[in-house]
């Protein structure tokens, strides 16, 4: 099984990964965690020049094209081959990232970005996807006491440091992919308490 989490920034992502790989566990369950951009040591050196501070002034074709090499390589090299030898594997943003950010958010043609997911991982999807939804400005607020006290060129944050007119696109986004792919998407609010937010998690994995 491959379960994806996505969301705006703060959402909770990293929290919820590490509870649901825990309960996993719990349960004799083989499985790994990843993230993306990165995952692979070739894909870890793209995401430094996607999201640092200072990574790197890239068209917007560039930065797809940066994005799904990093995803190649993630899903060719590590996803599939864990798949195979039957891990579960949750990975923190996969292609709903850049459809969002980069189409919804930054108002890249979403026919090229499908052209360019194509030829870079196929027909290759999640079984699951849970998008963690949250009003922009908590979100925001909570990734920011995250970079409190990291604050220089290699700092994570191009994409936090974008006005809150791009979060809310990104946001709508989301849930505009949520309705597309109804089958495989679940929206989960995420203003709730965390344990709360595990919980929903846990009824709709059913392992
Ligand atoms: N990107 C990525 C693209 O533009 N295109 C792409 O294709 C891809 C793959 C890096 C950046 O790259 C961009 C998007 C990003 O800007 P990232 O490393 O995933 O992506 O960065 P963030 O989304 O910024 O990750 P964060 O760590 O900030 O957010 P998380 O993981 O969603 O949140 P988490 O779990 O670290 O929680 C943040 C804080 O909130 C608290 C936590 O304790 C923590 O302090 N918290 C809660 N507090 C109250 N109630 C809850 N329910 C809480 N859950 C967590």
């Amino acid at each position: 099984m491959f379960i994806t989490f996505e969301g705006g920034e703060g959402s909770g992502k990293t929290t919820q990964i590490e509870m649901l790989k825990a309960h996993f566990v719990r349960h004799g369950h083989e499985v790994i965690t990843t993230r993306e951009p990165g995952g692979t040591p070739e894909a870890e050196k793209i995401r430094d020049l996607l999201v640092q501070r200072e990574g790197g002034n890239w068209t917007p074709l560039a930065e797809v094209m940066l994005f799904f090499t990093a995803r190649h390589m993630h899903v060719e090299t590590k996803i599939k081959p864990a798949l195979r030898e039957g891990s579960i594997v949750i990975c923190d943003r996969f292609t709903d990232s850049t459809i969002a950010y980069q189409g919804y958010g930054h108002g890249f043609d979403l026919q090229i970005l499908n052209d360019i997911k194509t030829m870079s991982i196929g027909d290759f999807e999640p079984d699951i996807t849970f998008i963690l939804d949250i009003d922009v400005k908590d979100g925001l607020a909570r990734a920011g006491k995250r970079m409190a006290n990291h604050d220089d060129a290699t700092t994570e944050d191009r994409f936090e440091r974008l006005k809150t007119d791009f979060h809310e696109r990104l946001r709508q986004g989301y849930l505009s992919i949520a309705n597309h792919h109804p089958q495989r998407c679940i929206v989960l609010d995420a203003t709730q308490n965390i344990e709360d937010v595990h919980s929903q998690i846990i009824s709709a994995i059913q392992l």
